[in-house]
């Protein structure tokens, strides 16, 4: 939890080291233009295990921080690792990665990796991490930190060993790198928005609206953990805390499995999908939707719902905070924009504005484009790399935290506990 991590005038330090297009907008180079320095910087070679959706999302990441930031250590696309030797062939060729492997243990011990990022399923994301924090290297890990508390907790006491030996752990909750998620949490820490009364988070998909759409790894517990809950239960459970800088202290939770058997997947994945086995079925074992109330350490109410079943969301996740003093709302269908309400105006002119976040002045937009042209979801995975980079060559432990995550990891048991007992309000032990 705690401040956002902000960028450090990189659009200055570009145009001081001449990397600047040389065309005199004052608005920081945009991509491309720091390739040159950062060719001469030292390099911090990365690992990545999976090339799925996720690994495309963190290539792109790691291929643009660089060319658009001012970074100390320049990224190097090193290895990235799959069971397939042809399609993790492709896949490197297709993001720009030098070599391949086909077993992650091999990735973890080479010697020419500085750091791992976790991109696959959470079934195996404890094994990896440890795995790698015991072989000297930082780790990326992908969210949600692992599948159950136990795992969470061990990858937690090993990053913070492998903290004291100067390594570190992050986990990818890549919502607080939106710009403007990031600057409405820098406006509550300001106290913009007062006391806080109230969070709403919801982040509504419906691509299982189709009850033949397959069984694919996100509906097997086995291999997910949990469904909806924790593939974006955990983005907006974390978001909340985030936001707020204070913990979920208890929940009284609902889930529901609507659809319960679906045609086995086959052929390759195709985004979140992929085609189906002709008549050969398979048992969902997840949550398809989650619906739960929470309190925050202060008091404030929080009310949350994840749900694949929302027809006609496809990717909406929304935040509203009320507080004593103002009100912030933030919608990632559009994702330039916060909007805020300062409950100090008077009546007469006071209502809901809305900040179009692309000023230089805004958190990560002083590399990217001039005011008015808009970033998208790929950005946040740029920022993400950017700030684990500043980390690392600072030596400071990046946010949001192994400790974060698990911190996450226990309010989705608490939600799956209650939702057993009929929605018993359930305390969460730090
Ligand atoms: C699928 O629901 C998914 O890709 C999640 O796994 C991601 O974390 C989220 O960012 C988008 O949706």
């Amino acid at each position: 939890m705690g401040q956002p991590q902000q960028p450090e005038g990189a659009g200055a330090e570009e145009a001081a080291a001449g990397t600047d297009s040389g065309t005199d907008t004052g608005t920081g180079a945009g991509a491309g233009a720091a390739t040159g320095a950062s060719a001469t910087r030292p390099p911090l070679r990365v690992g990545m295990v999976g090339y799925a959706f996720m690994g495309a999302a963190h290539s792109q990441g790691w291929r643009t921080a660089g060319r658009v930031f001012d970074l100390p250590l320049n990224p190097v696309l090193a290895a990235i690792c799959g069971r397939d030797a042809d399609a993790v062939r492709l896949a490197a060729d297709r993001h720009g990665w030098a070599s391949t492997e086909t077993d992650w243990r091999t990735l973890v011990e080479r010697d020419d990796i500085d750091l791992v990022d976790i991109c696959t399923p959470g079934d195996s994301h404890s094994e990896i991490a440890l795995a790698a924090l015991a072989a000297g290297k930082h780790v990326l890990c992908e969210k949600p930190l692992a599948n159950t508390v136990e795992e969470a907790q061990a990858m937690t006491r090993a990053a913070e060993e492998a903290a004291a030996r100067g390594q570190l752990a992050m986990v990818g909750f890549n919502y607080r790198r939106v710009p403007a998620t990031a600057l409405a949490r820098r406006m509550v820490a300001e106290g913009r928005v007062g006391r806080l009364r109230h969070l709403r988070v919801t982040y509504l998909q419906d691509w299982l609206v189709d009850p033949k759409a397959p069984l694919t790894w996100r509906l097997r517990k086995e291999l997910a953990g949990s469904g909806a809950l924790g593939d974006l239960g955990a983005h907006i459970v974390d978001l909340a805390q985030y936001l707020s800088g204070e913990r979920i202290a208890g929940v009284s939770a609902l889930t529901e499995t609507f659809v319960r058997e679906r045609p086995l997947p086959a052929g390759a994945p195709r985004g979140l999908s992929a085609g189906s086995a002709d008549g050969v079925t398979g048992q969902v074992t997840v949550d398809d939707a989650a619906v739960f109330t929470g309190r925050l350490t202060s008091g404030a109410l929080v009310s949350f719902e994840a749900t694949r079943y929302a027809t006609g969301r496809k990717n909406a996740l929304r935040i509203e905070l009320n507080g004593e003093r103002g009100s912030l709302a933030f919608d990632l269908e559009r994702l330039n924009e916060l909007s805020y309400h300062d409950g100090t105006e008077p009546g007469e002119h006071a209502g809901f504005r809305r900040i179009l976040v692309t000023e230089p002045e805004h958190p990560y937009l002083e590399a990217w484009w001039p005011p008015g042209h808009g970033l998208g979801y790929e950005h946040t995975f740029v920022h993400q790399a950017r700030d684990l980079v500043h980390a690392v060559a600072e030596g400071r432990g990046p946010e949001p935290s192994f400790a974060d995550g698990l911190q996450v990891q226990r309010v989705l048991a608490a939600v799956e506990e209650s939702a057993e007992k009929n929605s018993v309000y359930t305390p969460i032990t730090p």
